[in-house]
């Protein structure tokens, strides 16, 4: 892999402690937290940041830590990256925000027209912008339901797709999602997903039918406006499902007129080696969602999809007061422009062959010694996950998935966990990582795992 991150290199890349975890500036600055911010809102690292760029993030002590989760899937060309902050202050030097509903800018429509170009299939798109991920969602389901004059909308088991309340409902986990939030939107079904290490062998059209069978029996296609799903889904734990289930399921929706959305929020702009992760399947989505990569850690989202569906809806039924912003457009054109010249689709696959071999060497040793606790090892691109168990048995470890993310922190790399049971350890390292800095962060992960996990 060769060192790719000359635009991010302003920030030395270096893995460097030089206090405990979090140091004396971060502990105050968390004192002065709990006072003033809502207790709702956690953090997953107990340290401040100062600044951050290509493979770090450096703390207000000095700390210099490596980064393996971009701040979930969002830096994809690094946090200060240099084309990115250029534009950026370019834009807000002459405006920050008109509104594109009351005077439109020129940025907006370039940013649908790379969009409608760069996601899956060559027929004619759409593409309308919004803030979050979550309001990306939303929207694709109006614009589902506008279409289709119908009502239910289908999610799947381990679906994460927001914290709004519509986006609540699609999303599967309680706590901490949804729990006394409700009541939920209406009209929202669940089916199972296609989760090979939990699935007893079911193949990937055996788990499709089973939740077509559910689909016909309990909503009746002819009520459903929309199948909603992450191609491989995020915060259930990296879930990738078994080859051809996306497949079937879209085919189905094809046949009974019902709209088919990839929520690719988590997934899209690069991370998994291509652009978006159902061309690993080749499905072509009628509505995609986007949010996190696009625009370099600017606040941004897009609905892109059939040119006859988006255009279903009346004039004036989408809009925002910030959707679009003009600086976070010009920051998803840098961005856009930096993942195709550096090709980050590709970096993106050389960062999975060098998690993938690492994390096959721990869990053989881990294995040779009868402390097998690395149940599966799944992910594409620089979306890898590796699943914590009980020694043989699939009896998920949550609580060793938090001792071994907190002792690789104590060492100064960042990792995240996720899943329905709480015990994946989630790599999303920034795609401009060095190889070098990757290959320590992972040394340090395999001393953690081998520390933490029992004998
Ligand atoms: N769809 C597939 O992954 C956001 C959320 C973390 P927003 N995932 C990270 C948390 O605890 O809030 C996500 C996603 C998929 C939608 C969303 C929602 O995107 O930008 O957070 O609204």
């Amino acid at each position: 892999m060769t060192p790719i991150n000359a635009t991010t290199a302003v920030v030395p890349q270096e893995r460097r402690l030089v206090t405990e975890i979090p140091g004396p500036r971060s502990a105050a600055l968390a004192a002065r937290r709990e006072a003033a911010v809502a207790r709702g809102v956690t953090s997953v690292v107990p340290v401040f940041a100062a600044r951050a760029g290509g493979g770090v993030v450096v703390d207000v002590d000095g700390n210099s830590l490596i980064d393996l989760g971009s701040g979930i899937a969002v830096t994809t060309v690094g946090a200060s990256n240099l084309q990115v902050a250029a534009a950026v202050a370019e834009q807000a030097a002459l405006f920050t925000h008109t509104c594109f509903m009351i005077s439109p800018y020129e940025s907006y429509v370039a940013v649908a027209e790379r969009l409608n170009e760069l996601t899956p299939g060559d027929h004619d798109k759409r593409t309308v912008l919004f803030n979050s991920g979550a309001e990306a969602v939303e929207n694709a389901i109006k614009i589902a339901r506008a279409t289709t004059g119908r009502n239910a909308v289908v999610a799947f088991d381990h679906a994460y797709h927001g914290r709004t309340n519509l986006t609540m409902a699609l999303t599967a986990k309680s706590l901490p999602y949804k729990h006394s939030f409700g009541p939920f939107a209406p009209e929202v079904y669940r089916m199972p997903a296609s989760y090979p290490f939990r699935d007893g062998g079911m193949d990937g059209a055996q788990a499709a039918r089973r939740a077509i069978e559910l689909m016909d029996k309990q909503v009746g296609a002819e009520a459903i406006a929309a199948v909603v799903i992450e191609p491989i889904q995020g915060e259930g734990g990296f879930i990738v499902p078994a080859p051809g289930f996306l497949t079937v399921l879209a085919d189905w929706c094809r046949a009974h007129g019902v709209v088919f959305i990839a929520d690719e929020v988590q997934s899209g702009f690069a991370r998994t080696g291509t652009w978006f992760a159902c061309e690993h399947e080749n499905v072509v989505p009628d509505l995609i969602t986007m949010a996190k990569g696009i625009a370099g850690g600017m606040p941004l989202s897009a609905v892109t999809g059939r040119a006859e569906l988006m255009d279903s809806v009346h004039e004036g039924g989408l809009g925002g007061t910030y959707g679009g912003n003009p600086v976070a457009c010009v920051a998803a054109l840098a961005a856009i422009d930096e993942m195709t010249t550096l090709d980050l689709p590709a970096q993106a696959r050389r960062i999975e062959d060098t998690v993938k071999s690492a994390l096959w060497a721990v869990a053989e040793k881990l294995a040779d010694q009868d402390r097998g606790v690395i149940g599966d090892i799944r992910g594409r691109g620089a979306m890898i996950a590796v699943e914590l168990v009980r020694p043989g048995t699939d009896e998920p470890a949550p609580a060793l998935a938090r001792a071994v993310a907190a002792h690789a922190l104590s060492r100064g790399v960042i990792v995240l966990t996720c899943g329905t049971f709480g015990n994946v350890l989630r790599l999303l390292p920034p795609l401009v990582i060095t190889e070098d800095l990757l290959v320590e962060a992972l040394d340090v992960l395999a001393d953690a795992l081998m520390s933490c996990s029992p004998r």
